[in-house]
């Protein structure tokens, strides 16, 4: 076919799965309802995507369903799974979707999967763990009996698999490996698996597979790009070779393929898809008469229409290689944005017609294949009308706001007076104690509160009433905090929904969606605002609830914003202007809010950055200057922020060394952190590279409904103490309390507390 798409939305456009599969984990329905709504959403997405102009017969159709994780589905076909989960397979051996859940979500003892970013994407996949002791057997049939569910409805389509290079790129050695085991040091044991899935594709129907192989074109990951290429070769030679098998698309999106183009062609597959969104047009390269070629020009990253006669040029320069035929796709799967943009009923007009969700973007390559087969004067009319909607866009008013733009930045703005100085001046206008207690800022987002908000959004709660209720929400906060003897409170954020979208409904130039879910783990999903203009601030955001707060307590209350980089990396962003503008357009009304936090007497101000190390770019060469206007935009937040006040960042993560010259950088007064998990490995970095701010490795897995006890805590306090100087140590737990409870939640401050108190009397002798 000339055009197809890498991949499919899963989760439905109500967000069926997700309902479907709580349910399911809660045993308000059994396995077959959930199977029976899981079948329903594969047969609507084929018919769907049919509609919409993709063959019903010609492998077209990706079919790319997933019940939690693509990365799952492929450890689970191939039988990796840790040795921990063993005894959960059925009497045949295979592992069935209740076991697939447990590996997932964990069961008592036994930890769930690791979980972390896909490439440069907001989706986390889980991380396969393979040891010189995983079997590989093919161990689950779902993906063949799919297909064989597509063709009794009259469908052939293409399965999608995440290739064996990737899974063991991704994986990571099991606990019982030795000391430096490389996962794909079993790429030979695990290939032949492979082609036993193929055969099975195969006899079920398939004439082509999608074997998904986007490490390929990382630079981000442990194993080098050349090495990668070398296993790919040797897979593929095998997989290439074997007698029985579909015909072979090998994806590598997320970025530029380079030298490695030149290895998939030499290897005996029979196309290739190239991501020429984020990379480049290939160089030409031996071997190619006889290989199609699948242009990844329309964005699979973002909602923009785009510019449609640029993407059909990209076709053309692609179609000059000298390849047998070229494809119009998707750059990446469609899993990345949401699935209808007809489904919002409030967005304006206007903004509609520069969007394309994951329909319209099935569109635009179907358009596109009727381009590469009659010519561009068969589309004409098409490519015309893309570029009138960007001609509008341009123009639009919002869009360029003059007073935005006109405000001039200074060298000056980008800094605060030097360390030394803010330490001692903080020390004196804060008075707190050695190991400081705080928390992240977030207090558990009870169902009390999201009815009430629910109601509000309805219109069956005024206004007035609605605040009164966050009130009442904050005065409980602070109470707490009070009653447990934490330092510096924070007031809860009952009134935000989600840490950007509250940013971006308060901030001009955003717009939010009703529909627009966009799966970010398992069931879980995000709402990404759309960032289409510039942005500006028309009235304080957070002031009148952080001064509420403050007039509750005699002790010091966090003011709590989200910093430009993370705003922008949980949006969609405007793609008509460097990200680094945009970001200092946000920092700007950041740094206005800060403003007005401190005029209105808050002293300490956090600014969050859990999504720094997101945004890192994949390829090496583009790594520096993103890390320049990235820490730059947290500067301008930041940098009007008095010597006394204290800045406070918070990171999500514990992979401190990556960006450690970063967060150096960023110059916050204190930095909270990950490290629960890691048992505080993150201590000892952080003592190597003499970092000399304020630090708080969190002390509480937050992500685990877990309470540490208060000898646990202590231990790693104890720790934190003896590696790094008392007066940089804070105490906090390692994220936001929102996702938990209060019973675990108060029960682990507690311990907190008491840990602290016990380490604190003899860092207080010691003193
Ligand atoms: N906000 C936004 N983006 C994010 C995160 C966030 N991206 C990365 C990271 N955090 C992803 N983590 C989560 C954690 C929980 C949920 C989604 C992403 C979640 N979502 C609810 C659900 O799916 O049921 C819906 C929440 C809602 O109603 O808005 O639980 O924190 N922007
Ligand atoms: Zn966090």
């Amino acid at each position: 076919p000339q055009g197809t798409i890498l991949g499919y939305p899963r989760i439905g456009r109500r967000r069926e799965l997700k309902k479907a599969v709580e349910s399911f984990w809660s045993g308000r329905s059994d396995l077959q309802q959930l199977e029976q709504t899981a079948a329903g959403l594969r047969a609507a997405t084929r018919e769907r995507l049919a509609t919409l102009g993709l063959g019903r017969d010609d492998s077209a159709i990706p079919e790319s369903f997933s019940y939690y994780d693509q990365v799952l589905d492929a450890a689970v076909t191939v039988g990796a799974i840790p040795a921990r989960f063993e005894n959960l397979r059925e009497a045949d051996g295979t592992i069935g979707l209740p076991a697939y859940f447990t590996i997932a979500r964990g069961e008592g003892e036994r930890a769930p999967l690791e979980m972390t970013k896909w490439f440069d994407s907001n989706y986390h996949y889980l991380v396969p763990e393979i040891g010189p002791e995983t079997t590989f057997s093919l161990s689950s049939d779902r993906l063949v009996r799919q297909v064989e569910e597509a063709v009794a409805a009259g469908f052939v389509t293409r399965p999608v698999v995440v290739g064996p290079v990737t899974l063991l790129a991704l994986a990571k050695a099991s606990d019982d490996a030795p000391e430096g085991f490389d996962p794909l040091s079993r790429l030979d044991d695990l290939v032949p698996v492979y082609v036993e899935l193929l055969a099975r594709l195969k006899a079920a129907g398939a004439e082509w597979v999608q074997l998904d192989e986007p490490a390929l074109v990382s630079e981000s990951l442990p194993t080098s790009v050349e090495k990668l290429a070398d296993a790919a070769a040797r897979a593929l030679d095998v997989i290439g070779g074997s007698a029985e098998r579909p015909s072979i698309l090998v994806a590598a999106p997320y970025a530029s393929l380079e030298a490695t183009f030149s290895v998939l062609v030499a290897a005996p597959i029979e196309a290739i898809a190239v991501d020429l969104v984020r990379g480049a047009v290939p160089a030409a390269a031996a071997g190619l008469a006889d290989k199609i070629l699948v242009g990844g020009v329309i964005d699979g990253h973002n909602i923009w229409r785009g510019d449609l006669s640029d993407a059909f040029e990209k076709l053309d320069a692609l179609g000059q290689l000298g390849a047998a035929s070229v494809s119009a796709s998707t750059s990446t799967s469609l899993l990345h944005v949401p699935h209808d943009v007809t489904d919002e009923s409030a967005l304006d007009e206007r903004l509609v017609s520069w969007l394309a969700f994951a329909d319209q973007k099935v569109e635009q390559v179907v358009t596109l294949a009727r381009g590469l087969a009659g010519g561009r004067p068969a589309i004409k009319e098409a490519l015309d009308a893309a570029s009138a909607a960007l001609d509008d866009r341009r123009s639009a008013p919002g869009v360029r706001d003059g007073s935005v733009r006109s405000r001039a930045l200074a060298e000056g703005d980008f800094s605060r007076a030097a360390y030394a100085e803010r330490e001692a001046a903080q020390q004196e206008a804060l008075g707190l104690p050695a190991l400081p207690l705080t928390t992240i800022g977030s207090f558990p987002q009870t169902g009390d509160i999201r009815r009430a908000r629910a109601q509000f959004l309805r219109g069956e709660l005024s206004n007035e009433d609605y605040e009164a209720f966050l009130r009442r929400e904050i005065d409980s906060v602070v109470d707490l905090q009070e009653e447990l003897g934490l330092d510096v409170l924070v007031h809860g954020e009952p009134e935000r929904n989600d840490m950007v979208q509250y940013f971006a409904e308060n901030l001009d130039g955003f717009t939010v969606t009703e529909n627009g879910w966009v799966q970010s783990y398992g069931s879980r999903a995000t709402r990404p605002s759309i960032l289409w203009g510039d942005v500006s601030r028309p009235a304080p955001i957070t002031v009148g609830w952080s001064t509420y707060a403050q007039s509750k307590t005699a002790k010091h209350m966090k003011g709590m914003l989200t910093g430009p980089v993370t705003i922008l990396a949980w949006s969609f962003v405007r793609d008509d202007q460097p990200l680094a503008d945009t970001a200092n357009q946000v920092a700007l009304a950041l740094r206005d809010e800060i403003a007005d936090l401190e005029s209105a007497g808050i002293a300490v101000i956090q600014v969050d950055e859990p999504a720094l190390r997101e945004l890192l770019p994949l390829k090496k060469a583009d790594q520096p200057s993103y890390l320049d206007w990235s820490v730059a935009s947290f500067r301008l937040a930041t940098g009007g922020a008095g010597t006394a006040t204290q800045v406070h960042t918070h990171l999500c993560y514990s992979e401190f060394g990556v960006v450690i010259d970063a967060i150096r950088a960023l110059d916050a007064d204190v930095t909270s952190i990950e490290a629960a998990r890691s048992r505080m490995d993150v201590v000892t970095d952080i003592a190597e590279v003499g970092f000399d701010h304020g630090i708080g490795p969190g002390v509480y897995d937050i992500h685990s409904p877990r309470v540490p006890t208060v000898d646990e805590i202590e231990s790693l306090l104890r720790r934190a103490v003896d590696e790094i100087p008392t007066r940089q140590l804070w105490v906090n737990p390692d994220c936001g309390l929102k996702t938990r409870g209060y019973d675990e939640t108060t029960a682990s401050l507690r311990n907190i507390v008491e840990a602290t108190r016990r380490v604190r009397e003899d860092v207080n002798v010691a003193v």
